[in-house]
Order: structure tokens, then sequence, then C-alpha cells
């Protein structure tokens, strides 16, 4: 299927093996899902680094983080009875979900926004506390008044929630705070105040009554936050039948706040969409894309540690020139390049 997205001709832009384990007895199993920001005039990427024990046969291995910040690996046998596979990402292990990879995030820089390296001077995040034992993923990065505001999901047996950290030198970070409880992730906040309020989009999940569907909140602290309203629902029928959530800042354009999010099907297929809200009251959604602007489609794509998989958190922009950063398959780091003016012209009245 033909989609709006001018892919990198190097995609995947970093691998796995790009990137040194933590700990000498993991390995990085998935690359992915970087939140994405300018400083110091470089482009920088903050990436999602999912890691595990090597594989041994007959065996899978959950990682947690323990009380005092350490990894421990539970160990299970693959013919344990006990043992529940959902899919790549979660298994239940004598009714509790575990992850099968537990991620930090660790931060690359580049000159020209596609070759990008590490640097010791900036130390990665990991999951700390409590509410962050199984990993911190998927980073939204949103630069406000020289503060920038991480907002990612924090995972524990305790549920999946956001968390929330701030810097403005990217050497020393706030304590992280839950800003948004289980079940809740895709957090993203505006790339600008309106009338000196934050503003943020992101998922709360209802697994009885409702869905999985993007809801609108402000803040006068970026702390704690409220009004929330349900503005965007999942589509019967659709490629974003089963899943929406939203991709990194809303963008201001002349026409609205420009919001990227993902969609999944039933057969967990990932696209990229957009809708648009108004300036003043982003609760009034404006339009929204029918077809994807963004379908996997590339072998890189179809195929790795999740499959079928498109999924943004992080973006530049330059003029009408929207660069993405996408997870590609959840295990490779990719990017792409769009014309505004083009999504614009798919994201078209729902009234
Ligand atoms: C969820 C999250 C993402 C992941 C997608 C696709 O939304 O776990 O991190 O990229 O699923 O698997």
């Amino acid at each position: 299927m033909k989609d709006l997205a001018k892919r990198f001709l190097s995609n995947p832009i970093l691998l796995p093996k790009d990137i040194t384990p933590s700990n000498s007895s993991l390995q990085v199993i998935c690359l992915l899902n970087p939140g994405v920001f300018r400083f110091k005039g470089k482009t920088w990427l903050l990436v999602r680094v999912a890691e595990n024990k090597a594989q041994k046969e007959g065996f899978v291995f959950f990682p947690v983080m323990n009380e005092l910040g350490k990894l421990e690996i539970i160990e299970v046998a693959i013919n344990d009875p006990d043992l529940v596979s959902t899919d790549a990402r979660v298994m239940n292990y004598r009714g509790l979900d575990y992850l099968t990879t537990v991620s930090h995030l660790r931060l690359l820089s580049s000159d020209d926004g596609v070759h990008f390296s590490e640097s010791d001077r900036f130390p990665g995040l990991f999951g700390m506390g409590e509410l962050e034992r199984f990993g911190i993923e998927d980073c939204r990065v949103t630069e406000i008044e020289g503060v920038y505001y991480l907002t990612y999901t924090a995972v524990s047996a305790s549920g999946v929630g956001v968390g929330l950290r701030t810097t403005t030198d990217w050497e020393n970070f706030s304590l992280p705070t839950m800003i948004l409880p289980p079940h809740n992730k895709d957090c993203a906040l505006f790339e600008r105040k309106i009338d000196g309020k934050f503003f943020a989009l992101h998922r709360p999940s209802s697994k009885e009554i409702g869905g999985n569907f993007i809801w609108l909140c402000d803040s006068v602290d970026a702390n704690r936050w409220g009004n929330h309203k349900c503005i965007i629902k999942t589509r019967e029928g659709m490629w974003d039948s089963a899943r929406v959530g939203a991709g990194a800042s809303p963008i201001w354009t002349e026409k609205g706040w420009l919001a990227i999010y993902h969609g999944a099907d039933e057969r967990h297929r990932y696209c990229l969409g957009a809708f648009l809200l108004d300036h003043q009251n982003p609760s009034i959604v404006l339009g929204r894309s029918i077809d994807p602007i963004m379908v996997p489609s590339e072998p890189y794509e179809l195929s790795g540690f999740f499959g079928q998989v498109v999924f943004t958190n992080g973006h530049v922009v330059e003029g009408d020139k929207l660069t993405i950063y996408y997870g590609a398959a959840d295990e490779f780091v990719c990017g792409a390049e769009f014309s505004i003016a083009e999504i614009l012209a798919v994201t078209v009245s729902v009234r």
C-alpha cells in the first residue's frame, strides 16, 4: 500500500547490536521507539533499549528490577504448566503478567539526523522505585520554556502508568513521579502551553466498558492533571479498530494542532495516522485521516521482534518537513520524512 512516508534510504538507522548492553550478563534484544529533541545544535534520540539474558534452550527469562534497583532474572521452564505465553512481549506466570524484556532509555546524538552515536557523558535512564520495576519505555520528550518534560511508560507488577521526569541539561533529572496511574500510556505534552496551561494526550485503557482511546487533559504545573476528555476512539472495521495512542507532541500548524498517532487492528498491525485539534479548545477534533499515513511495508517493518509495526513517539519539525523517528517491528530504529501539508490534506473533517 502506498503511504505518505519517505523512508530514510539507510533504514534501519540503529540496530540492537549498535548499543552495548547495560550489564555484561544481558543482551540487547530490541532498540526501538525513541523520544526525539533538539539540544545544543544536535538532534537527540532517547532510545528504548529492551534487554534480557541470553536465550537458554527450554527456558524463558523474565527480567525484573529488585527493591535495590538491581536486575533479577526469573527463570521458568518453557513446559511449566503455570506459564501462559500471550505474545512475544508479555507472558503470564502463576497468574502474574511479566514482560519478556526490561527496558531503559539511552541518549544518542547526531549532527545530520541520520548517523547517531552515544557519548559517555550522558548515562542511561533506568526504572527507579516500585512503580518502574519492569522498566521504562517509549518516552516522549517535550521542551517547554527551557524545560524538557519526559513522559514515559512506567511498568511494574502494579500496572502500566505514565511517569514524568524533567531536566534542563540532560545530566541532572528530577525524581520520577507517576502522573497518570494504570492503565495508561502514550502520554504526549503539547509543544506549547494554551492560556498558561499545559495540555497532554494520553491513553487510558478499559477492559470491560470503553476501550483503548486517546484522551486530553490539562494542568497548571505538569504534575497534577485534570479536565480529562475522551477525544479519539477506535474505528470498527478500520486499520485503527483495536487501539489508538498518541505519537509525539501535537504540532502547532496554521490549521490547528496536528497530532500523529498509532492505530492497531485486531491482528496487531500498527500503522500511523493523523488528527487535527482546535487551537484554543483542543478537545474539538477538526479532522482525522481515513487511511493510514504510514503502513508497515518494508521488510524491517514486517518482521522482527514483533512484526507489522511502525510506532512513533518522536519527531523533528522544520517548516513543512516532519521527520519522524520510529520503531520498526519493535526491534529497529528508523526514520522517515513527511510533508505537513500533505498530512493536513488527508486529515479531513469528521463533522
Ligand atoms: C505497544 C507498546 C509499544 C510497542 C507496540 C507494538 O503499544 O508496547 O512499545 O511498540 O505495542 O508492539
